[in-house]
């Protein structure tokens, strides 16, 4: 006996930039019939080819399909590419990174439903090489109307997982955001760290593993925090306060002086450190930072 295949949602792409073309990718791999287009057409060429239906614009890809998924530079490009565009009966997935604010706008009446579309917002938490690669962890935020994200899941979780995190159409760029400025926080440190080994006799690929684990072994800590802003005792379990913490940061400054390293990097964090700590926080671990930057 043979059974019917399953029927692949078709829907459109905009936007053939290094992540539009690797959701691209996977989708026509899965079976997907996929209509794609780009600002600059010749970036459609290599896709055509590999069976996507290309249109001659933004209009002509909208009307192909009910889904649309939007995978611009930013925000601004996505206004110039949709502009003018009939989006009547489009389930729009915007997928290009944004901020909670512009995110909650095209959710607005005034935006997408005032144009007659459905809107759900994501936030892409992945690299190029990580799409249509189960086992690379990548996935996508997503927010705004569940029935959305549910009625078109089985598309949506081809190129990575999904992780949907609430109605609020804002939620899923604010996660993104929050998690990628937490990654540059942790680059700007390992930058710190390479600069201060840089001008000795130490190999960086053999420093590279010795930093890497440090940060996975450091990475836990969160959870810690996590704890503390619940609770609100900032002192609970804490294994490393505040007072030394401070008391060891003319060592740091001292040590990037001495390998002629700008401290440039470290210095924000540790003046918000001195601050809290002159607050009397000193059997307090990191987490009364977070108080702060939020005055
Ligand atoms: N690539 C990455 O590592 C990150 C991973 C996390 C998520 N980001 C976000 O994904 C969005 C797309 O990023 P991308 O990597 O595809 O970016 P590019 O390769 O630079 O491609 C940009 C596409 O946007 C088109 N575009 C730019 N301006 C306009 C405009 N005014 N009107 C219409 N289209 C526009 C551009 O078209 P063209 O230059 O080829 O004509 C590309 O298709 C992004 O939000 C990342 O933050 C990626």
């Amino acid at each position: 006996m043979t059974r019917n295949p399953v029927e692949k949602t078709s829907l459109t792409l905009l936007g053939l930039g290094a992540m539009g073309a690797a959701f691209a990718r996977a989708w026509l791999a899965a079976g997907h019939q996929l209509t794609v287009w780009n600002r600059t057409p010749a970036r459609a060429a290599a896709l055509a080819a590999e069976g996507a239906r290309v249109a001659d614009s933004a209009a002509e890809a909208v009307a192909a399909n009910t889904l649309v998924v939007v995978c611009l530079l930013d925000d601004a490009s996505v206004e110039e590419a949709l502009a003018g565009v009939d989006l009547t009966g489009t389930d729009l997935v915007n997928l290009t990174t944004s901020t909670p604010a512009q995110a909650r706008a095209r959710a607005r009446a005034e935006w997408a439903r005032a144009r007659g579309a459905r809107c759900l917002d994501g936030g892409i938490m992945a690299v190029p090489p990580m799409v249509g690669v189960p086992e690379a962890g990548g996935y996508v935020f997503y927010s705004g109307s569940r029935d959305l994200f549910e009625r078109h899941h089985d598309a949506l979780r081809v190129p990575v997982g999904t992780v949907y995190v609430g109605e609020d159409a804002g939620f899923a760029a604010l996660h993104d955001v929050a998690l990628l400025s937490a990654m540059y926080g942790m680059f700007a440190g390992a930058a710190h760290a390479f600069a201060l080994i840089r001008k000795e006799d130490i190999d960086p690929a053999s420093f590279a593993p010795l930093l890497a684990d440090w940060l996975v072994a450091m990475a836990p800590a969160v959870h810690q925090t996590a704890e503390h802003l619940r609770g609100g005792d900032y002192t609970k379990d804490v294994v490393s306060g505040l007072g030394m913490q401070v008391a060891g940061t003319p060592t740091f400054l001292s040590t990037a002086e001495e390998q002629g390293v700008s401290p440039e990097l470290l210095t924000p964090y540790f003046e918000l450190m001195r601050r809290r700590l002159a607050e009397g926080s000193g059997e307090e671990g990191l987490t009364g930072v977070v108080d702060l930057l939020g005055r």
